[in-house]
């Protein structure tokens, strides 16, 4: 029996506001007591989890004094070093305060966007205070429900300010930080900018300091915009910007669920496992999501444990995929290359062009060929239901 124990090399993250999740929605209240920041660590511990992850606000409340603030997060810190728990990510709550109702650094009026900055840098202090080497933007409330609000080229005019402006905070400081754009295509906005990894890598390139920036992806939100998320992550990865990334489910094109990891789409969380482990991704896996809403306290603890044993369980899977021998055979016979085009690929030349330009193929040959999908995927099915 393979042992599925989270350990600290597998780096599994919380967010103190996932597993402190009190279970309301929009149509009805809280069904679950708040547990306090202290108090989410120890469960944490308990689970077996590495790390966790805060907004500014999870831990510090928006308008807690000096004083107040100093306390909670000794506090904090206690709980940390009694546990043995790190804090790999934070993060700014730039969307639950009214004051963001339009958005933060996109918000049309100037002393919002002014104040948004103002609490992101106050934010990275508190951050990079608890340890935090990662920096994540989720731009909640950056969009609109009407375009006759905002020009989306303005929209993104002012998020590249205010990333070009804290990119510059952080190496003012001197601090040992990146950021780590989180894109959704909805909710709670009508409509959010920058709504796909895809788009966000695109802006990325476009910032003064672009080697700072990475991505954060997360499957829940590429999966409400109907897309293959490990695609995105792919992408990510060969652009050298997967950062670190937030893991959960959700069905396709439905409202926000936040489901527990691997909870829904079997196949397409074992690709991605399979993908992660076999580039080797070395950041944090970080659940973002939560319990139903059906549970108490020991549910939580069944959904955070069941996150991160799915992990591992996929982990295995996609090991023995690897070493199947019948996949692995399919899988060499559908890429066989006799070497007879070779003298065509690489680099262009003009020779290589003509020569290429003049070769014969033979369409009905080529196209004649089965190539087996339907036998790989059964096996990858039978692979993962556990009867192979
Ligand atoms: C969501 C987002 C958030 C962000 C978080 C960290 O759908 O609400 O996923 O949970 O990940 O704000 O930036
Ligand atoms: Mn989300
Ligand atoms: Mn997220």
């Amino acid at each position: 029996m393979s042992d599925y124990t989270p350990k600290p090399e597998h780096q599994f993250t919380f967010g103190l506001w996932t597993v402190g999740n009190p279970g309301a929605d929009p149509f009805g209240s809280p069904v679950r007591n708040r547990l306090s920041p202290v108090e989410v660590v120890h469960l944490l511990a308990e689970v077996g989890a590495y790390g966790v992850n805060f907004h500014d606000n999870d831990l510090v409340p928006i308008d807690a004094t000096p004083a107040e603030r100093d306390r909670i997060v000794a506090d904090f810190k206690r709980a940390l070093a009694d546990t043995g728990l790190v804090v790999p990510m934070a993060t700014t709550n730039l969307f639950t305060d009214p004051v963001f109702k339009d958005g933060a650094f996109t918000s049309n009026d100037p002393k919002v966007r002014a104040y948004a900055l103002h609490k992101t840098m106050r934010a990275i202090d508190l951050g990079v205070e608890l340890g935090a080497r990662m920096y994540v933007f989720w731009g909640g409330r950056e969009g609109v429900e009407t375009d006759a609000a905002k020009n989306p080229v303005e929209g993104l005019k002012r998020m590249r300010e205010a990333l070009n402006f804290l990119c510059e905070y952080v190496i003012d400081q001197g601090y040992d930080l990146r950021f780590a754009l989180e894109a959704k295509p909805n909710e709670p906005r009508g409509d959010i900018y920058l709504p796909t990894t895809g788009h966000m890598l695109a802006f990325i390139a476009t910032l003064d300091h672009p080697q700072m920036v990475g991505v954060n992806p997360e499957l829940a939100h590429e999966h409400m915009a109907g897309l293959n998320f490990m695609h995105g992550v792919a992408q990510a990865w060969d652009a050298g910007k997967l950062f670190h990334i937030d893991l959960n489910d959700q069905n396709f094109c439905r409202y926000d669920q936040d489901f527990r990891f691997g909870s829904h789409n079997l196949k397409q969380a074992f690709f991605l496992v399979k993908f992660l482990e076999d580039v080797g991704y070395a950041g944090p896996r970080h659940f973002d999501s939560h319990a139903y809403r059906t549970e108490d306290i020991a549910g939580v603890k069944d959904f955070a444990r069941g996150s991160m044993r799915s992990y591992l369980i996929f982990k295995e899977k996609a090991a023995r995929f690897n070493a199947d021998p019948e996949i692995q055979a399919l899988l060499a016979e559908i890429n066989a290359d006799d070497g007879s085009m070779a003298v065509f690929q690489g680099a262009y030349s003009r020779d290589k062009a003509a020569a290429l330009k003049a070769h014969p193929f033979d369409r009905a040959a080529l196209s004649a060929r089965g190539l087996k999908y339907e036998r790989l995927d059964q096996l990858t099915f039978d692979l993962l239901l556990g009867v192979r």
